[in-house]
This record gives C-alpha cells, structure tokens and sequence, in this order.
C-alpha cells in the first residue's frame, strides 16, 4: 500500500448561510469515499468527525469578538483550531491529512495546521474568492472569508488562530473563479496572487490552467493544500451546494483537473494536505454531489479509468 490518508470530518456549518452543509462529510463517506481511495492505491484510515457545538444552541451575534459583521466566529474558531491541530498531528505522523467539510470556513483549520513549520502553497478550486474580511464581508458569512484569514488580512490579523504561518500570498493560485465581490476584485489585483478564471479555462482548457496554477504553488513550498469547494463545478454537474453559481466546470474538466494533480504528485510527491468543503446533501438530489466529491478526490490520488 502507499501512503495513508487520514479522513477528517469536519461537520461544520457556523460558516455557511444554510444549515445541511453539516452533513457533508457522512454523505461524502457514504458516497464510497474509502473505496475510491483504495481503488487509487492509497491507505485510508478514518479519524472520525471533530466534535462540534450544537448549533440549535447557538445565537451568530452572541458573544462575539468585535470584528465586522463575522457571524459564529467563536464556533468557527472552536472547530477551527480542533480541525489545525488534527492535520498538524497527521503531517507529523507522516500521513496525509484529507479534511471533509463542512463549509469552507473549515479550510481556516486546515491551512494553519498545513503550514506550521512549512512554506505551503495552495490551489483553491472555487466559484468564490475567500478573500472577504469581517470588515468587506456583504453577508457575514465566514466561509467567504478562509484565504483572508489564512493570509492574515483585514481583522483576521490579530487573530492567531486564523493564520497559516507558512502561506506567502504569491504560492496561491485560484482556478475557475466567477463570482468575485467588488472588494475581492481590488483586492486580488493589488496582491501577488495568482487567479485563473473560468474565461482562462474557456480558452486553455483546464489541464493547462492546473499546470500553471501547480507551477504557482509549488515554486519554493515545501508542498501543496488543495481545496476543493464544490461549487467550483457547474450545478448541473453538483448541484448539491449552498451557493450554486451557474457557468462552471463540467463533470469531465473536473476530473480533468484532479487528474493533473495526481500526475504532477506521481512526479514530485508535492501534495501535502487537501479539502473538499460545501457539500449539502439537503440540497442535492441522490447524493450525486458526494458522489462527485468522492470520485474527484480518488483522481486526485491517482485512481484512473484504466
Ligand atoms: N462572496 C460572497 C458569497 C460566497 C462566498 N463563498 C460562498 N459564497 N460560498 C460572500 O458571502 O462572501
Ligand atoms: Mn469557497
Ligand atoms: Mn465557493
């Protein structure tokens, strides 16, 4: 067997504007996710869910810090540090931390404990910037904010626990991007990111722009998170998210895209930590969501048609 793959659920919805995203890391299990990693030659080892706070418990505007209008940071902070010191301890044990959200906020989680004591880089597959901060936010919502926090942008500064310490802005690379609020705009163009659009996945294809974006994120990083939000597929395709956007990838770019991190990983080994966030099975229809999910992660370790 090759390495061992550590499944972490985080079934985390304080970031999200609609509960059902909670269910995300069962329904992904469901959908055969140990199977597909199997089938790719991988050794997964379930690590179970973090504990949660009950959300019915739970008002956003109590007791929170004075940052903006963040909603639930506390819960979000709580899951958050369980989720980092859960993938710091898996890297350290040797294996791979796969986190299953849950909404993106979780990704928060993932990037600090990927980046302790390393230089990371990071492909964000996303319809979504996740550059707002509790002060741009127009919704409140904490999971259009990870890479803000992770970079320690905005308010988030002063919050330790939100920061990836060895994330540089210039090792971030977006795939597929198509709905960036006007603030995100600003500020993608001031900063050394690098961002490709659907319209460069119309007039590359994907498995060029993967390329690039991997070449971006492994330039002088000791290895590469992924995080793999849903709604960067088209809704025909997944519909099963909180916040569908419609113009995205097809089922087979998505593939597609997996499959150039697998190749590129058979090369150089530079995958390092993963996500897959925005799963909502109340909103799907037969799981289907999921199941892409799970399929899409086995490519991305390497599970090919033949
Ligand atoms: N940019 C908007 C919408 C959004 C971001 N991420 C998702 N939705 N999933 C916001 O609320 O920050
Ligand atoms: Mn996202
Ligand atoms: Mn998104």
């Amino acid at each position: 067997m090759g390495r061992t793959v550590r499944i972490i659920g985080a079934p985390m919805d304080y970031g999200a504007n609609r509960r059902g995203v909670d269910m995300g890391p069962s329904a992904i299990r469901y959908a055969d996710l140990a199977d597909g990693l199997e089938g790719a030659g991988v050794d997964p080892v379930d690590d179970g869910d973090v504990s949660m706070p009950r959300a019915e418990e739970r008002d956003p505007d109590a007791d929170q810090p004075s940052h903006g209008n963040a909603k639930f940071l506390r819960e979000v902070e709580d899951v958050c540090t369980r989720v980092g010191d859960r993938v710091a301890a898996t890297l350290a044990d040797g294996e791979f931390p796969l986190v299953l959200g849950g909404d993106h906020s979780v990704a928060i989680g993932s990037l600090n404990g990927s980046a302790r004591g390393a230089d990371l880089g990071a492909v964000w597959f996303d319809a979504h910037a996740d550059l707002n901060t509790p002060e741009t936010s127009p919704s409140g919502n904490v999971h259009g904010m990870p890479l803000a926090a992770a970079l320690g942008r905005g308010a988030f500064g002063e919050m330790a626990w939100t920061q990836a310490p060895g994330l540089r802005e210039s090792s971030v690379a977006y795939v597929g991007l198509r709905s960036i609020d006007d603030r995100e705009r600003e500020l993608i163009r001031a900063s050394e990111m690098t961002a490709f659009t659907m319209s460069d996945i119309d007039q590359r294809g994907v498995s060029a722009v993967v390329d690039d974006a991997l070449a971006v994120a492994t330039d002088g990083t000791d290895g590469v998170h992924v995080s793999l939000d849903l709604d960067w597929l088209d809704p025909k395709a997944a519909p099963g998210v909180g916040t569908p956007v419609r113009g995205g990838v097809t089922y087979r770019e998505a593939h597609a895209a997996l499959e150039a991190i697998s190749r590129r990983d058979e090369a150089d080994r530079m995958l390092r930590s993963m996500d897959v966030v925005e799963v909502n099975p109340i909103l799907d229809e037969a799981n289907e969501t999921a199941t892409l999910a799970a399929e899409l992660t086995a490519s991305a370790f390497g599970k090919r048609i033949l």
